[in-house]
């Protein structure tokens, strides 16, 4: 992981992967025609002003080596069932207070830059695990959308009925991934596949797994979260 924050968020090189996009079906709801000519226009504006002072402030946390990883440690913690979910029909829709909502396919979602990390995953049930999580940078997807200057939370839903709410700060924050691989493999759908949050500032429950719907908000509902409308704290630092 670069300890060299851009100050773009998009860079050239997934300017160029992205251009591929345009072929795959990419759905850009509420715009005219030219749009994914527009969005790319976008890409090269920063996520917005008040994002990008977030991004200048965030300091990456410590990753473990790839020999640090601990296979059988992360158990599978699912408050109801693993969703059936077909992985090419799949979309994520991404919406809310954004310039352009959007459903991305997973082939859509890999055309961004593969990120892997090595982090612990902390369960407040009394369990971690060092895990590998690969997948998209989250604040990528979310640059692709371009967020309105009033957005200050994320809320994720999921295929299984969780639900999830993010300060923006984490969820721009250069580790918090859209995960799709797990150990260097697949991500299985016990884990989320066919995609989920992963990251190294958020405790587990806050990390949704098979995120179907990411929403940007400028105050938080009523309902928070699965756990959190229970009583667990909101923020679910790590
Ligand atoms: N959609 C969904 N996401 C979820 C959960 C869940 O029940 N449903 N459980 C959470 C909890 S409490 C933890 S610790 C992690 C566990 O992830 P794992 O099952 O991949 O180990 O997923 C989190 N994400
Ligand atoms: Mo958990």
């Amino acid at each position: 992981m670069s300890l060299i924050l851009p100050k773009r968020t998009v860079t050239r090189r997934q300017l160029l992967q992205l251009s591929g996009l345009s072929g795959l079906g990419l759905f850009l709801g509420g715009c005219g025609s030219t749009l994914f000519s527009n969005t790319v226009g976008q890409m090269f504006e920063p996520l917005n002003q008040n994002i990008e002072a977030l991004l200048l402030s965030q300091k990456p946390v410590p990753e473990f080596p790839l020999s640090a990883i601990e296979p059988d440690k992360l158990l599978i913690n699912t408050y109801k069932f693993t969703p059936d979910i077909n992985p090419a029909e799949f979309r994520l829709t991404i919406d809310g207070e954004v310039s352009h909502p959007m459903q991305l396919s997973m082939a859509d979602v890999k055309k961004f830059p593969l990120t892997s990390m090595v982090i612990r995953h902390v369960c407040v049930e009394g369990w971690a695990a060092i895990v590998q999580w690969g997948g998209v940078r989250l604040r990528d997807l979310l640059a692709l959308v371009q967020p309105k200057s009033s957005v200050r939370y994320v809320y994720f839903k999921s295929a299984d009925g969780y639900l999830e709410s993010w300060d923006i700060a984490s969820a721009v924050h250069p580790q918090t991934l859209m995960a799709y691989q797990k150990n260097g493999a697949p991500l299985s759908a016990n884990n989320g596949a066919p995609i989920r949050l992963a990251s190294p500032v958020k405790l587990g429950y806050k990390q949704s797994k098979w995120v179907t719907q990411i929403t940007l908000v400028s105050n938080l509902l009523p309902a928070k979260g699965y756990w959190e409308d229970q009583g667990y704290e909101w923020f679910g630092g790590l």
